[in-house]
């Protein structure tokens, strides 16, 4: 920390990462500690990731800290005579004794079950909280618990989990050494990018086509991404599955196979062989809309390049066949040689360990349990989100009684969102663990605020493990939190703690405790003496002590041996701009968790959903097919509140082709009826000649309107529609159980 008194004013300067996307953008900060102000949020040059880039979203966690409507301490929901609700602030002991009293009295009368939970999107940029996570899940112990991963990433878990063993290893294209990109399903350019891991992605793919090479973009729409590379491929909504299967099928049948180092220990080969012969380029044409020759083309390019990659995201995620095509992503990339090699997809060597072989085999956690009403398939402990309504409104024996959210609006944010607001509210009890009275959260009894990020310090825990370049890097708080406010993983502890009769103190040993079995379970580690370990670490606390044991037995640690050198707490604190780990390495198969450590090609929950997808070549196309898309100044649902995001024109716009709209009779800025199975908005339309005939494209996280929240900005400067309530809560990728939220049958109308 720099002081600079000039002018008698004692201002600091902070360096930070930004917590508000995955880029986690190395910031500069100037602040008036007397006045607790934020000054000014800038780049910092010497983070070797971002090198001083930023986006206009760098400044979203000081808005978020400087809003007046924040929630700020607990409130508590009181039902006046006449029925009004109102919300009444209440003290942290009060709040915590009388939801906890609430939460264990219908846990001990109707089981673990009858306590839902929905964790969101926020939760994975905060490391305290993701590092308490498994405690309070574990204990919860719910077969009710939902989250934003099943309208997200989880087939990518899936496909990970079935190829490698471990759903949270995720290859990221190596593009400072490629000269070759193609990217599916994803616009890094505006969504700063996700499992892509690097600060200024548009910086990235301008830089690769400097050096001389090219980017395809593969989506419905020609995005602000396709806008800067050298070429763009339209495709059908939810039909990469079969445009990647062709591309597989034409890299046997032109024996273009090479698995390079991978030869060694892949399986599976002759198995997807067979999978993919019915699919030649020319068989799945006219579904994907993507020319036979136009595709032979790409695979071709893609072969004569030296450094090619292939990458794909939601787009490819969250849609029908998810699981399939986040797989075959990888598929074609490992057949072609380009996994697991400078300028190919490439995994990361986290400093925190999560990359690393354990000694065991990952268990697949899926099906273990099932939803009451579908009959779906837990994953990862998961219920899919599109399940969470009908789950909340079941009305058998075992129904759910009780709700908590956890940083999420799945009121906004999940297919059928409406009516999980409408369950929530009949329920026994709800709490929301959040910082806003919205949509979701004005279900709740109870409303628990945590400490927001400037409040709070943090790690790069889950995109430091998916990072283009290996890095760590630690947040220190800019002011300290009221006395009385509470973090994330405090509120945890003092919840569970009441449940289980355990004080918060028992919890955070227990969590020591169990850290350090962990670690010496795993080969290599068993010699290490728990009491060393703790006298070691004890300079820290709580999170931050299990951080500095992670450090310390991960890649770069130097496993509590003192006669060596290696990374531990301190050393990340002390690096005010980050740690560069260096470049990416290969690393396969050293880090797989499966049975022998093989690659495994295919697997039977892979072949399981084939008939699906053979079903759905030859299905009549729909009129319109919804998809969704981001804007800049948008986070999901949550920075609408924020003055200096919301202002300026309607951004919750239906983006339809001028021909399409024409021979409805729509005119540009004019209103539609936006109609699916489910639901009918009426929106307003803008043209759009960069989108495909035949598709329509709408944001989601918005829907503002419900009059009982506090979001005055969001509901009067950007309302916008909710997409989720056009979203089918039907359709899902089986496998994974994930939302299709893309590729969602839409018909229009003129409405004027
Ligand atoms: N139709 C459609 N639906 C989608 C998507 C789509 O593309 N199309 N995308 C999906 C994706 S990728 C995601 S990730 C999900 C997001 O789904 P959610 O995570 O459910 O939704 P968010 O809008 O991110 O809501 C975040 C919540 O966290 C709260 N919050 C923010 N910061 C903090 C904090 O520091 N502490 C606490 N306690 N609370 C905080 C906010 O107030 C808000 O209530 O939406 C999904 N839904
Ligand atoms: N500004 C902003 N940035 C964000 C967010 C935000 O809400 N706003 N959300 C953050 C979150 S939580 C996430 S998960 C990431 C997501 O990051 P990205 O994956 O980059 O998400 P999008 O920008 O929605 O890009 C998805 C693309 O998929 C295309 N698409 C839709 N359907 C299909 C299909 O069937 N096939 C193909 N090939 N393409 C399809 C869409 O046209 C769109 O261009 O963004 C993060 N960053
Ligand atoms: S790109 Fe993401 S991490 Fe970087 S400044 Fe913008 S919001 Fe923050
Ligand atoms: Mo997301």
């Amino acid at each position: 920390m720099n002081s600079d008194t000039a002018d008698n004013k004692a201002i600091e300067t902070l360096y930070r990462s930004c917590p508000t996307c995955e880029a986690s953008c190395g910031l500069t900060l100037k602040i008036d500690r007397q006045k607790r102000q934020i000054l000014s949020v800038k780049g910092d040059p010497e983070d070797h990731r971002s090198r001083g880039y930023v986006c206009a979203k760098s400044q979203a966690f000081r808005y978020v800290y400087e809003d007046c409507e924040r929630v700020t301490q607990p409130l508590k929901k009181v039902i006046a005579d006449n029925g009004e609700p109102s919300w009444q602030a209440v003290d942290w002991e009060t709040a915590l004794s009388e939801v906890g009293k609430r939460l264990a009295d219908i846990r001990s009368r109707h089981g673990k079950d009858a306590i839902a939970m929905y964790y969101g999107n926020p939760n994975g940029h905060n490391f305290h909280t993701m590092i308490y996570t498994e405690l309070f899940i574990s204990l919860l112990d719910t077969e009710r618990f939902f989250s934003a991963g099943s309208v997200d990433q989880q087939p990518k878990n899936l496909s990970s989990d079935l190829l490698y063993g471990n759903p949270w290893l995720f290859s990221v294209p190596d593009l400072s050494r490629s000269d070759f990109f193609v990217c599916m399903g994803a616009n890094p350019v505006v969504s700063q990018g996700s499992l892509l891991g690097g600060p200024d992605a548009k910086g990235r793919i301008e830089a690769l086509m400097q050096r001389g090479g090219h980017a395809v973009v593969i989506d419905p729409r020609k995005t602000e991404t396709a806008d800067c590379c050298s070429e763009h491929i339209f495709i059908r909504p939810g039909t990469d599955a079969f445009l990647l299967f062709a591309w597989i099928n034409e890299l046997f049948a032109s024996d273009n196979i090479h698995l390079g180092h991978l030869a060694a220990f892949t399986d599976g080969i002759d198995k997807l062989r067979e999978m993919s012969l019915p699919y030649t380029a020319e068989a799945v044409a006219s579904t994907t809309g993507v020319p036979a020759t136009r595709l032979r083309k790409l695979i071709g390019d893609f072969n004569s390049a030296s450094a090619p990659v292939l990458y794909g995201r939601i787009g490819l995620c969250t849609q029908e066949f998810g699981t399939l095509a986040s797989w075959l992503v990888d598929v074609v990339n490992i057949l072609s040689g380009r996994m697991d090699v400078p300028g190919g997809a490439m995994f990361n060597k986290a400093a925190t360990g999560q990359n690393e072989a354990t000694g065991e085999v990952g268990e697949l956690k899926h099906g273990r349990w099932k939803s009451r009403v579908r009959g779906l398939p837990e994953y990862m402990s998961m219920l899919a989100a599109s399940c969470m309504a009908e789950e909340l409104a079941y009305d058998g024996d075992d129904k759910v009684r009780a709700l908590i959210t956890v940083a999420g609006n799945p009121v906004l944010s999940v297919p059928n969102g409406k009516q999980i607001g409408s369950a929530a509210e009949s329920l026994e009890f709800m709490v929301a663990l959040d910082i806003y009275v919205n949509e979701t959260t004005v279900k709740a009894d109870y409303i628990l605020p945590s400490t927001v990020h400037v409040e709070h310090s943090n790690y790069d825990f889950l995109f430091s493990s998916f990072s283009q370049e290996n890095f760590a890097r630690y947040s220190p708080v800019v002011f300290p939190a009221a006395a009385k406010s509470k973090h994330q993983y405090e509120i945890f502890l003092e919840l569970l703690g009441r449940i289980n009769g355990m004080s918060a103190e028992d919890l955070n040993a227990m969590m020591l405790d169990g850290m350090i079995a962990h670690i010496k379970a795993t080969p290599g580690l068993g010699h290490l003496d728990a009491e060393d370990i703790k006298r070691k670490t004890a300079n820290f606390e709580n999170g931050e002590r299990l951080l500095d044991i992670l450090l310390r037995v991960g890649p770069y640690g130097n496993q509590f041996d003192d006669d060596r050198d290696g990374l531990n707490l301190q050393k990340v604190k002390d690096a005010k701009h980050g740690i560069d780990l260096g470049q990416l390495e290969p690393r396969l198969p050293g880090i797989l968790r499966t049975e022998g450590q093989r690659l495994r090609l295919v697997h039977d929950l892979l072949l399981q959903d084939m008939p699906r997808l053979e079903a759905a070549l030859e299905r009549p196309p729909d009129e319109f097919l919804l998809i969704g898309r981001r804007n800049i100044r948008d986070m999901n649902s949550w920075l609408h509140n924020i003055k200096q995001y919301a202002r300026g024109k309607n951004r919750c716009t239906l983006l339809i082709h001028p021909k399409d709209a024409q021979s409805l009779g729509i005119t540009d800025g004019g209103q539609a009826l936006l109609q699916s199975q489910k639901g009918k908005e009426q929106v307003e339309v803008s043209f759009d000649a960069n989108i495909m005939p035949g598709v329509v494209s709408l944001p989601h996280g918005f829907g503002h309107h419900d009059p009982a929240t506090k979001l005055s900005i969001a509901s009067s400067d950007c309302a916008g529609v909710c997409a989720n309530d056009i979203v089918d809560e039907g359709p899902l990728d089986v496998p994974s159980g994930t939302s299709v939220v893309n590729g969602v049958p839409v018909t229009i109308t003129a409405a004027n």
